[in-house]
């Protein structure tokens, strides 16, 4: 023990009386029964023990336990807005209760060269655990024309490709076990988009053209990479109603619309030949143990146990 403490104390004096003495003497912990002298010695202490302790924790905990499952939706608009008004992101998050933590990383107008930006930050390689799943939608921004000013969101189709093939590599090699799922882009309502253009922003070039070249070559990269893609721009126009009935403003998805969405994304999970399987059916519920605390039945004698309830969705997703 004296030993540690010696040691403490030795670094103590090193960075007491080198790079941090400013700042130190303005930190002042409690520290009873120690001579004034004895001051800077005592405070490194703490703080090395302090720091220690810290980053201890930060390895070993969570921030809400047990830990489940965690599915990150990372994208634009269509996911910085899904966990709104009944919309795909909230339907997930209901379907996954007491299996899966479902993770919102969306941003509203960004392309995929401001995904690359924010990869390691989003996804870092070295985090104490790994997404089981990432969901990742870009495409909508990428597709639309270029501006004559060279600002905007539009990313030429060849760069729009190579930036999602980085994302899906450095996704697939957070962990053996992260799965990756990547949506093609929708196609729009183009009457509806210059019905509600906006008075502030210079007109926005969306056309199905655009969006179906962006769909195509998201899909074909994820055939070439292996990774599992919703074909958003196909399974929309296979609904008669889905110009007027999939989207709020032509662009970003309806509760209607994203009824789409999940039906896609759980058949994807379903029929994943993935290793644990992470459709929600076939994932533990935490907690999902019968108690005698319970609903009685009207035996009298036995409970009934409500974990895996689902009657209250109005669609009994599979
Ligand atoms: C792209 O970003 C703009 C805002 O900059 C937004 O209005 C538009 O709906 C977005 N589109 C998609 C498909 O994400
Ligand atoms: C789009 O335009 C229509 C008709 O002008 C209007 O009724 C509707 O509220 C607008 N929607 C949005 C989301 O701005
Ligand atoms: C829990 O209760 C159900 C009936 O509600 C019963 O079928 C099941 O076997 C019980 N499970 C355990 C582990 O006791």
């Amino acid at each position: 023990m004296w030993e540690v403490w010696g040691w403490f104390g030795l670094v103590g004096i090193i960075t007491t009386h080198t790079i941090h003495q400013p700042s130190l003497t303005n930190y002042n912990p409690p520290c009873p029964n120690h001579h004034h002298h004895h001051h800077h010695l005592c405070m490194q202490l703490l703080l090395s023990q302090v720091l220690e302790r810290e980053r201890e924790r930060e390895r070993e905990r969570e921030m809400v336990g047990p830990q489940r499952p965690q599915f990150v939706l990372f994208g634009s608009s269509i996911v910085q807005l899904s966990f709104s008004d009944g919309v795909w992101g909230a339907i997930l998050a209901d379907v996954y209760s007491r299996k899966a933590d479902i993770l919102l990383r969306g941003y509203y107008g960004w392309n995929s060269r401001r995904a690359l930006q924010v990869l390691d930050e989003v996804f870092p390689k070295d985090a104490a655990s790994q997404p089981s799943l990432v969901i990742v939608y870009f495409g909508g921004n990428d597709s639309m024309g270029p501006h004559p000013s060279g600002l905007g969101p539009h990313v030429p189709l060849p760069e729009y490709v190579e930036n999602m093939r980085k994302i899906a590599l450095h996704l697939k090699s957070l962990s053996e076990k992260t799965r990756v799922i990547f949506l093609s882009c929708p196609p729009v309502n183009e009457a509806k988009i210059r019905e509600n253009r906006s008075k502030y922003l210079s007109e926005l070039v969306r056309t199905n053209e655009l969006c179906r070249s962006y769909s195509e070559a998201c899909i074909e990269l994820c055939q070439e990479m292996g990774v599992k893609v919703v074909d958003l721009f196909t399974a929309f126009q296979r609904r008669d109603d889905w110009l007027n009935a999939c989207f709020t403003d032509g662009v970003h998805l309806s509760a209607e619309g994203s009824k789409v969405v999940v039906e896609e994304i759980l058949k994807v999970l379903k029929e994943a030949e993935w290793e644990p399987c992470l459709h929600w059916k076939s994932m533990p519920t935490e907690f999902g143990v019968n108690s005698s605390y319970d609903l009685v039945v009207y035996d009298g004698k036995t409970t009934i146990n409500p974990s895996e309830w689902t009657f209250y969705r109005e669609i009994q997703w599979d």
